[in-house]
């Protein structure tokens, strides 16, 4: 249902319609962005509750299982072996020092454990190990995602045997912006992955980033492209780019207003009513008001533990003090779309 310009052709039946017959456009979409505040939230709030407990939020953990040295060129990231961004390279972890740190996440309040890869793709002979990783973290009663990249439908049959319950792969923006960001592999290699996940059974994880020099614009289209697929991701991080000095992305200077950050999330909510919205990276330089108003906006879930993959995060007792405060409390939290 994706249409070539990032848009699609079919309206919903009136302008500023919540429920589309088919499909968003861009135009509707960019509508909604732009409501009055109180009434962008809540509609965004309405149609939360509809769906979700809005005290509950997920909390996931994430580890870094093979760090750097990819060959990949995506502009913002610190592990692209193109970019002087200190990040050392390392191997595959082993799966008990995978699983000792799930344990960790689990005792600290995780309940699903992310683990992310640096790679262009996975090979044939990497998967036995992060299958072994899949299965003694679902031991621990853990829900499972990892992101390793673009797969094969041959790997997606074992990630799927293993038990994985996520796969993470964002298509990061606009399919106007994406080239100005990637170019050794394109949007359409990151659906097709997506549409191969979808295929063999596994729930998607899939959003981007902002503040990597995109308009607004670009912003309501990778929202409008994610709400189109058929049927949306389960899971849509929105992540803030965390700055790594050395990458292309740097040079922009851009930050992004934490009120138009909250109408996006307000904006994926509404485009997305049954998907869990995670607000992911950059949460260690947002105020706990803004953090506050993107869960009224809807997001429901969120990365805690003290880093991410290779940038920081809140600490897990300032999170625990913001949920606390808010009267919100950690949770499973069930996503409908699939
Ligand atoms: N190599 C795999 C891939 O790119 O699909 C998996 C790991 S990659 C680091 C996972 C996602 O993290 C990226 O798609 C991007 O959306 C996000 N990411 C990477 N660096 C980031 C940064 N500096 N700030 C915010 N998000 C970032
Ligand atoms: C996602 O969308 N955000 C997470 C997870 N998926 C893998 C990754 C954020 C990475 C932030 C930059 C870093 O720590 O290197
Ligand atoms: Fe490699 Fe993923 Fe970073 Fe791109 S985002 S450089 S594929 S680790």
């Amino acid at each position: 249902m994706i249409g070539s310009g990032g848009t699609v052709t079919v309206s919903p039946p009136a302008t500023l319609a919540e429920k589309p017959c088919l499909a968003w456009t861009a135009e509707a979409a960019a509508e909604l962005f732009a409501l009055p505040f109180p009434e962008l939230m809540f509609r965004a709030q309405s149609l939360h509750r509809q769906h979700f407990d809005p005290a509950e939020i997920e909390q996931a953990s994430l580890l870094s299982i093979k760090t750097g040295g990819c060959p990949e060129d995506c502009g913002y990231c610190s592990q692209s072996a193109r970019y002087d961004t200190g990040v050392a390279a390392t191997k595959l972890m082993e799966v008990e020092r995978v699983v000792a740190a799930a344990r960790r996440a689990k005792e600290g309040g995780a309940t699903r454990f992310c683990m992310g890869a640096a790679w262009r793709s996975p090979k044939d002979r990497d998967m036995d190990k992060v299958c072994a990783m899949i299965g003694g973290v679902r031991a621990l009663g853990l829900e499972t995602c990892v992101t390793l990249g673009m797969l094969t439908p041959h790997q997606v049959g074992r990630l799927r045997e293993a038990g994985l319950d996520f796969y993470n792969h964002n298509i990061d923006t606009s399919r106007e912006f994406y080239p100005e960001i990637i170019t050794t592999r394109t949007m359409e290699d990151r659906l097709e992955t997506l549409s191969l996940v979808r295929q063999g059974g596994i729930r998607v994880c899939s959003g981007g980033i902002v503040g990597m020099g995109e308009t607004i614009a670009d912003r309501i289209g990778m929202l409008v492209l994610l709400a189109n697929l058929d049927p949306p991701p389960e899971s849509v991080p929105i992540n803030m780019w965390s700055e790594i000095r050395g990458t292309p992305v740097m040079d922009t200077g851009e930050r992004v207003d934490p009120i138009d950050f909250v109408r996006l999330v307000a904006l994926a909510r509404i485009l997305m009513p049954e998907s869990v919205v995670r607000l992911s990276a950059g949460r260690h330089v947002m105020s706990a008001e803004t953090q506050a108003l993107c869960f009224l906006a809807g997001a429901n879930s969120i990365f805690t533990g003290d880093m991410l993959l290779t940038t920081g995060n809140p600490q897990r007792q300032q999170d625990a003090e913001l949920l606390a405060k808010l009267g919100m409390r950690a949770a499973v939290v069930p996503a409908r779309p699939g």
